[in-house]
């Protein structure tokens, strides 16, 4: 069975972003094969981060990934954390990884231009090694993510390719799987930029108050077009709301187009919001269910059995092929 792998950092509020780009596509894949979806917890820790504001961004997001539907008989939900494999494979892997590759991400580029040099922590210049390591730990070829994540992915391929020459077949190869429409959700007041849990302004949170989603939607920049039109170039905001339409529906752009041909702008924005208001209801009392029920531990502690069982082998091989001594 192939494995399929991915994960989410714990640095605040889940939007509607995460949803549709990761969590959504996480419960299509899983009867595809064993899934190892990971808290990316320590990866939260390359900015600064209140402890307890991490313990619970932790427990939310493995609460929101069973509430989406996330079946923990068939995916491996856990904290990257709980398993040392991760820490213990990227030191090693660190040594395959030059600094010019690393300088290039844009994930850094964008946070570190916000900052001080002297507050910029190497966890987070070195993040792309931990997150290599995270790839290549449990063997699987599946990566399923949103677009800003395609470049880690790439550079992971690299190392692949650079590790496997240098001492034989031990890393599998990893792919990007990027879905066709929802992979790029964007802020609802600034439709050039991604819809991000850093950058609040124009988020739809998974815990937003239907009340507050539709101010949202409602208040969300488009155009003077006039026309429900795809055109992600002449009008981002219209194609943004057409592309969260079409993802939590499955109906296609040319389907939408027709649906509000002569329509204004307000008809279409009120259907977006009716759709993601349900949406998010329903998601919202079954986060609620999955918190109350006290399911979230036992869920962390199976997942990080099954995972480390995984990721303890590949380490392994690894620590083998570069010559660490083992019997
Ligand atoms: N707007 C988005 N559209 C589609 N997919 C998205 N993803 C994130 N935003 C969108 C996908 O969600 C997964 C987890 O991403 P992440 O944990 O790296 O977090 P983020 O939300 O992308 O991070 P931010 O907003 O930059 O904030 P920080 O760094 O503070 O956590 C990935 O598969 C991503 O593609």
């Amino acid at each position: 069975m192939d494995h399929i792998l991915s994960g989410i950092k714990p640095t605040g509020q889940l939007t509607l972003g995460n949803y549709i780009g990761a969590i959504n596509k996480f419960v299509k894949l899983q009867d595809k094969g064993e899934s190892f979806l990971f808290i990316a917890d320590l990866h939260a820790l390359t900015l600064p981060i209140d402890p307890e504001v991490l313990r619970t961004n932790s427990r939310d997001l493995a609460a929101f990934y069973l509430a989406a539907g996330l079946d923990p008989n068939k995916s491996n939900i856990f904290l990257q954390s709980d398993v040392s494999a991760h820490a213990e494979l990227a030191i090693i892997l660190q040594n395959y990884l030059y600094m010019g590759e690393l300088s290039r991400m844009t994930q850094f580029k964008d946070k570190s231009s916000k900052m001080k040099e002297e507050a910029i922590g190497l966890g987070l210049f070195a993040y792309p090694v931990l997150m290599a390591a995270d790839i290549v730990l449990y063997d699987s070829k599946v990566i399923p993510v949103g677009e800003d994540q395609i470049q880690h992915v790439e550079l992971t391929r690299d190392l692949v390719k650079r590790f496997n020459n240098r001492y034989g077949d031990v890393l599998v190869m990893p792919r990007a799987e990027v879905a066709k429409v929802g992979a790029r959700i964007m802020s609802l007041s600034d439709p050039t930029k991604k819809m991000s849990k850093s950058d609040p302004k124009g988020d739809i949170y998974l815990k937003d108050e239907p009340a507050v989603i539709r101010k949202k939607i409602m208040s969300a920049v488009t155009d003077m077009e006039a026309h429900v039109h795809y055109d992600p170039e002449k009008q981002p905001g219209i194609s943004n709301l057409m592309t969260i339409m079409s993802s939590l529906t499955g109906k296609s752009f040319e389907e939408i187009e027709k649906e509000f041909e002569g329509k204004g702008y307000g008809d279409f924005k009120r259907a977006v919001a009716d759709i993601v208001c349900s949406e998010m209801e329903n998601l919202q009392k079954r986060y609620k269910e999955v918190i109350e029920s006290g399911l979230v531990d036992k869920v962390l502690e199976k997942g990080a059995k099954r995972a480390n069982e995984v990721a303890s082998k590949v380490l392994e091989r690894v620590q083998k092929a570069v010559g660490l001594y083992h019997k």
